[in-house]
């Protein structure tokens, strides 16, 4: 019989970078003054991180969920958009929030991404793009869902987990019109708070800088409606900083990965969410599948036996956005349409990965999964 553990482990823990270099960051604000809009941090990590994910611009912002508002309104999105709704509850809510209406479309069940092949079939008048999630950190299959593009619509990508990742060498925010990523507490690289758009069109560039700060083009002139998405100087502190660890942690990160891999695949009913061999991933997530039937055991029921051995999981993404109140009588959200995505939302389950959790844990985890089974 296994104890439960001391101290709560949760499903995430931030990446925190060396504090004396922060503290050395601070310094420099507290001399310069200057602490947001557009200064010396913020224009660094702007520079950094667009060769990090090689692409030609970065635009950072406060949160990743008003970088996708943004992106939303700079590629002129109305009316609907076809997104899935297996994410986080921004992705639908932005669009919504935007005076658009998500249309769902269902999910493939072994990657978890928006099923490209089923897309055609939601394209009404009203279609003006698309809104694919890179689920848990597992690029979508861009060359397909790319080629919409042809049929007029403007493809952006929700790259919320993504930061790192690379399909074919090729850096993951290169493809579609737009993508956003997210750098929140707990995601692989964070600042905090914060998030940012990347392009290679400079024109986007332009106009999304224009729109997360007001408008302004100079003191006196303002050429365009606009918001406050600025990233201040001390998320930019962190951002540098923790882009300096970035590859170690990851790096870490794929260890455990493929320490809790050589357990769980020997465990019938349970199965990791697929990756490919073609793809740098930067492992944000360990999503299992749980299959009652050869398990033995049910998702909810492992969840609560690892949350009373002091374990916490996360159903990341249970419920699906479709089966939320404000969209579940969407005529896209009929889960007769969205069956993949039901049935993974009933049965998915997120095991604790970040770059200090011992292997130790990883066992006392899959030892606990072991136990149940039946
Ligand atoms: N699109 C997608 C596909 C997304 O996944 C997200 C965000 C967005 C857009 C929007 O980007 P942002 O506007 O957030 O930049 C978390 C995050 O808040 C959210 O950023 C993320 N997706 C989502 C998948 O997960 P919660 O509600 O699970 O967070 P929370 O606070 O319960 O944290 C989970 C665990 O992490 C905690 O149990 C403990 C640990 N933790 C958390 C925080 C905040 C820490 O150890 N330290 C911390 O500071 O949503």
């Amino acid at each position: 019989m296994t104890k439960p553990l001391k101290e709560p482990i949760y499903v995430s823990q931030p990446s925190l970078p060396n504090l004396n270099r922060v503290i050395t960051g601070l310094g420099d604000l507290w001399e310069s003054y200057i602490l947001t809009n557009s200064g010396k941090k913020h224009r660094e990590l702007e520079r950094l991180i667009s060769k990090k994910l090689k692409v030609d611009y970065c635009s950072l912002f406060c949160n990743g969920t008003l970088a996708l508002q943004t992106a939303i309104h700079i590629l002129g999105l109305e009316g609907e958009v076809i997104t899935t709704p297996f994410t986080f509850a921004a992705t639908p809510h932005v669009l919504t929030i935007s005076g658009i209406t998500p249309v769902f479309c269902d999910i493939e069940p072994e990657t978890c991404n928006i099923d490209p092949f089923k897309i055609e079939e939601l394209i009404t008048e009203k279609t003006t793009g698309i809104l694919p999630v890179h689920t848990y950190g597992n690029p979508c299959d861009v060359i397909t869902i790319d080629e919409y593009r042809n049929k007029g619509l403007k493809i952006l990508y929700d790259a919320a987990p993504c930061f790192g990742v690379e399909r074919n060498e090729i850096g993951i925010g290169n493809f579609g019109d737009l993508s956003i990523f997210s750098f929140h507490a707990t995601k692989v690289f964070n600042t905090f708070e914060g998030g940012c758009i990347v392009t290679n069109d400079k024109e986007l560039k332009k106009k999304i800088d224009l729109f997360k700060n007001f408008g302004y083009s100079s003191p006196e002139k303002v050429v365009c409606p606009g918001i406050n998405g600025k990233m201040n100087e001390f998320q930019a502190i962190i951002g540098i900083e923790n882009l300096r660890i970035f590859d170690i942690e990851i790096e870490k990160r794929k260890l455990l990965f493929k320490h809790y891999e050589e357990q769980l695949s020997l465990i019938e009913g349970i199965r990791i969410i697929k990756t490919f061999k073609t793809v740098k991933y930067n492992y944000a997530y360990l999503p299992i599948v749980i299959d009652e039937k050869k398990f033995g055991v049910n998702r909810n029921k492992l969840y609560k036996k690892l949350k009373d051995n002091n374990v916490f999981t996360r159903k990341y993404f249970y419920p699906l956005c479709s089966n939320y109140i404000c969209y579940k009588e969407l005529p896209s959200a009929d889960h007769k349409n969205l069956k993949n995505a039901n049935w993974i939302a009933d049965r998915v389950l997120c095991l604790p990965l970040y770059s200090n959790l011992s292997e130790n844990v990883i066992d006392y985890i899959c030892e606990i999964i072991n136990s149940l089974r039946k």
